[in-house]
């Protein structure tokens, strides 16, 4: 296992040089401010990767290259788009990047309804209400945990919203195939690993479809094209909303069969109906078993990378929602211990 830590090149981002001085974490999962569909130039990866490097660290994994609507609506320009994603994955291929993390959530990534809920200890967490999101209409303009609000304007949302409603769960599987029918031969070629991250949370909000979300589902992704370099990002978070989803028994079954990239860990704590919230990493904060999950990647013999997830806001720390430093710290201590420990009673 390789434990990395997830880290944006923005203008107040988190310090290098503190990342490294966490225990244990030795790379980066990292990215580049481009525009969606836009091609990747091979000159800027090179210069995020140096300015890694600089620090002591490596950049292993890129997270993400996000999909453009077109591809995942099937429309008519998406075959530019498809061009455009191969040549960044091909760039990325020649920069030394083995792992891609993607996602392909129509119109909006991750989506909460709270971004500061005040947890007993003072700390404050992540958050989804189901009833706030059944009572909530989407076009209003105003919520602040998605990102379609800084790219797309109310008129474009509108017009996407209709999109999917002829597209719906079938469609939206047949425009991954299309997409993954194109992209996994040339990431095979370019030996970058594609790894699919969940919808989260794992079910529709908003009546958008999601597909990537259960067991079932990640077969069928999983069967599209039949290759190690068609994978997952193994989110514990996504997939653990739902207790449907048995995460170390998950773990161990598409781990095993080298089909796990990625492994981003952290807990969500479950509460009633669909509502959760996100906890520390440790077990007893929240409903996840995290020493099982990380047993289920120890068993399977797991080489790859593993992130810690979300924190939430300790110690005064302000900035991006779920993406401070200290919480994902000690995430990644609290990962790396628990591996540690796994390593030497297996000795
Ligand atoms: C959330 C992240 C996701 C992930 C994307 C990949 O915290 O895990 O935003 O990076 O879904 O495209």
């Amino acid at each position: 296992m390789k434990m990395i830590f997830r880290w944006y090149p923005e203008a107040n981002a988190i310090d290098l040089g503190y990342i490294r001085q966490i225990p244990g974490v030795k790379g980066i999962a990292g990215e580049l401010p481009v525009a969606v569909g836009e091609i990747w130039a091979l000159d800027d990866i090179l210069a995020v990767k140096s300015q890694v490097e600089k620090s002591g660290l490596r950049l292993e994994v890129i997270e993400s290259v996000k999909v453009h609507e077109e591809i995942k609506l099937g429309r008519k320009s998406r075959d530019l788009y498809i061009d455009h994603y191969i040549a960044t994955i091909k760039n990325l291929g020649k920069a030394g990047i083995q792992v891609v993390c993607y996602d392909f959530m129509p119109v909006f990534d991750w989506m909460r309804t709270d971004a500061e809920r005040l947890l007993p200890d003072g700390s404050t967490a992540l958050a989804y209400d189901d009833e706030v999101v059944k009572k909530k209409d989407p076009l209003d303009g105003d919520f602040a945990l998605c990102d379609w609000e800084t790219v797309y304007s109310s008129n474009e949302l509108e017009k996407l919203f209709k999109c999917y409603e002829s597209v719906g769960e079938e469609g939206l599987w047949e425009n991954l195939e299309y997409f993954l029918k194109a992209v996994i031969p040339e990431a095979e070629k370019a030996g970058v690993r594609m790894a699919m991250h969940p919808d989260d949370p794992c079910w529709p909000v908003f009546g958008l479809p999601r597909i990537i979300t259960s067991e079932e589902n990640i077969d069928r992704f999983l069967a599209i094209a039949d290759s190690p370099y068609n994978a997952l990002t193994f989110c514990t978070g996504s997939l653990g909303c739902s207790d449907d989803n048995d995460l170390p028994r998950l773990i161990r079954k598409y781990a095993s069969a080298d089909r796990i990239a990625f492994g981003h860990v952290r807990n969500v704590k479950r509460l009633s109906g669909r509502s959760f919230e996100e906890s520390a990493h440790y077990s007893k904060a929240g409903s996840l078993d995290i020493v099982e999950i990380m047993k289920a990647y120890y068993d399977a013999g797991y080489e790859g990378y593993i992130r810690p997830d979300h924190g939430r806001r300790i110690w005064g720390e302000k900035g991006g929602a779920g993406y401070g430093l200290y919480d994902r710290a000690l995430g990644a201590v609290y990962l790396s211990g628990i591996w540690e420990t796994l390593e030497k009673v297996n000795k």
